[in-house]
């Protein structure tokens, strides 16, 4: 049976900060620059906004690289600017949820400093060292950001092991006192009010023991298997729900590459005590041979059976999230939609599925505006280290430029990353300084302001999408989905339909079933009282607040 809760009836809108607003003109986006954007949100009608990372950070990899869990980039502001965000939010009925980066820290972090230093640190084992082996790294893992996983540290006199970039060294989580550590720093936040945590590869932080070689054919392979869903990661989870997130009505979304709904089912079954929600990946391979560089054409057949998949296995399991692009993936509509003459079109219907499927929709800043993706003239216009990394290794290994580039056009996650387009003007109204990386020149055309305006834009879409999902909460929110022509190459058919006395009555009578694939104010049959009840969703929360019983956290890092 399906239990009722806010974070299952609310929208989501992810800010990526440094693209969002600039305040100050240093071409960098910033805590006041969103504080001033608070009506937008509140026009568009989203319920929780997920900030990614705005902690201390040196930005080799954009804020995913946390040198101070406690502190805020000075770049992006002070504690008091994001105090205010916070206030902003609440008293606008929105809530806030943090991005929670554990898997690893920067190479600048305290910790690091002091574990590179001596065997005998007590952070040595923070992290994860090793000795070579004949001469070479420990295995053969290869980096996500490409080459090995292991960097040779001289302070140390060993390896330590970095999946991501060689300036996010892994945090070593069979150590009880990197968990405590975490957790501490986890009721710091939640106490200072905030609604919850998207983890950033949280599917990682167990590795199997002897950290067995990945055996492919290259100098370096996809260690995947001695990693994701490792042999600990659920023992952990279901200690940090414990410890930590129990204690708090707060929702939780794990970012998780690589896993299957049956594996899901273990991060958010209801029963399991971890988590609410995982990112899931498998449209998001879709187009991709052997890795996401090597852009393959995708089939709608194959998109409906991978979202089919996910809605038929966690039902009555667990709770979907929903997604078609965010701070790391192409654009939406450049990627499954046309950003051409049917821009506008496309973006709509894809909106509509995502907003109508089950689960809890996330919505990728300048999504509703249908940005589009960008193709910079030359690799000097590209900022983000994953695309860097990769240019620079394909080129040593013989690649033609022009052809790494049409890779990047397609994949690369600056395209995601260009400036929020809030108008027509200079810089398209981000910042009043050079931008950190170049505005996508659409800008003139693709824009906030103009978007407002017209009755019939993507945004006011939304903005309907976003209507309809809380007038019809029983079938939206909670109906059971079913699908009709699977086997069609080019429709899209699915109902979601009602039980009769609402979410926790299986079994029941229908009563009654929403087109989900009809436009937005279409009539519904469903004896829906849930508009009635207007906005907030806290009047929708079906769970008792737990108390919060959190004593302030410890001491700094
Ligand atoms: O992403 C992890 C991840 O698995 C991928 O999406 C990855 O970013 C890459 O695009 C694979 O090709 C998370 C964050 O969302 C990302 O921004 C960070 O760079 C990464 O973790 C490391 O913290």
């Amino acid at each position: 049976s399906t239990s009722k809760a806010w974070w299952k009836e609310s929208v989501v809108y992810q800010i990526y900060p440094r693209s969002f607003q600039d305040s100050d003109g240093d071409g960098i986006g910033d805590i006041p620059g969103i504080l001033s954007r608070l009506d937008y949100l509140e026009e568009l009608g989203v319920d929780v906004v997920w900030l990614c990372p705005v902690y201390e950070s040196p930005n080799d990899d954009n804020g995913y690289d946390i040198s101070h869990y406690r502190r805020i980039m000075k770049e992006f502001g002070t504690m008091r600017d994001w105090e205010k965000l916070l206030e902003g939010l609440h008293a606008r009925g929105m809530k806030l949820i943090m991005d929670l980066v554990v898997n690893h820290t920067s190479d600048e972090h305290a910790w690091f400093a002091e574990a590179r230093l001596s065997k005998d640190s007590p952070y040595r084992d923070y992290y994860i060292w090793r000795d070579g082996r004949d001469g070479r790294e420990p295995n053969d893992w290869s980096s996500f950001f490409s080459g090995s996983a292991w960097k040779y540290d001289e302070a140390a006199g060993q390896y330590y092991l970095h999946l991501f970039s060689q300036r996010q060294p892994d945090l070593n989580w069979d150590n009880p006192k990197v968990r405590r550590e975490v957790y501490d720093m986890m009721t710091w936040w939640l106490d200072k009010g905030i609604d919850g945590f998207r983890m950033d590869v949280i599917n990682l932080i167990s590795k199997a023991p002897g950290l067995p070689d990945a055996g492919g054919d290259g100098r370096y392979s996809f260690g995947g298997e001695h990693f994701m869903n490792g042999p600990r990661v659920h023992e952990h989870l279901q200690e940090m729900n414990r410890e930590v997130l129990s204690r708090y009505d707060v929702m939780t979304v794990g970012e998780t590459p690589g896993v299957t709904p049956e594996e899901a089912a273990n991060y958010v079954g209801e029963e399991r005590g971890e988590l609410n929600m995982v990112f899931q990946f498998e449209h998001m391979d879709l187009d991709s041979g052997h890795d996401k560089w090597d852009v393959r054409p995708w089939k709608l057949r194959d998109f409906k059976a991978v979202m089919g998949k996910w809605q038929r296995g966690l039902a009555g399991k667990g709770w979907n999230s929903l997604y078609l692009n965010n701070h790391d993936q192409p654009r939406m509509v450049s990627r499954f939609g046309d950003d051409g003459r049917y821009r506008k079109e496309s973006a709509k219907l894809l909106g509509t599925l995502l907003h109508t499927l089950q689960g809890t929709p996330y919505i990728y800043q300048g999504e509703e505006l249908g940005m589009t993706n960008v193709r910079f003239g030359g690799i000097e216009h590209y900022r983000d280290i994953e695309t860097l990394n990769m240019h620079r290794e394909h080129l040593e290994g013989g690649r033609d430029e022009r052809d790494i580039l049409q890779g990047i056009y397609a994949k690369g996650r600056d395209n995601a990353r260009t400036p929020m387009q809030w108008d027509a003007s200079a810089q398209a109204g981000f910042t009043s300084g050079e931008p950190w990386i170049a505005v996508n020149p659409n800008y003139t055309d693709i824009n906030a302001e103009e978007s407002r305006r017209d009755p019939d834009s993507i945004f006011h879409y939304y903005r309907r999408l976003i209507e309809l999902r809380r007038a019809h909460v029983d079938a939206i929110v909670y109906g059971r989905f079913e699908e009709l022509l699977e086997e069609h190459e080019a429709a899209y058919v699915y109902t979601r339909t009602a039980e009769a006395g609402g979410a926790g009555a299986a079994g029941a009578e229908h009563a009654g079933e929403a087109a989900a694939a009809g436009a937005p104010g279409a009539e519904h049959a469903d004896e829906d009282e849930t508009a009635a009840r207007g906005r907030g969703p806290e009047s929708a929360s079906g769970n008792a607040a737990a108390d919060a019983a959190g004593d302030a956290g410890a001491a700094g890092e």
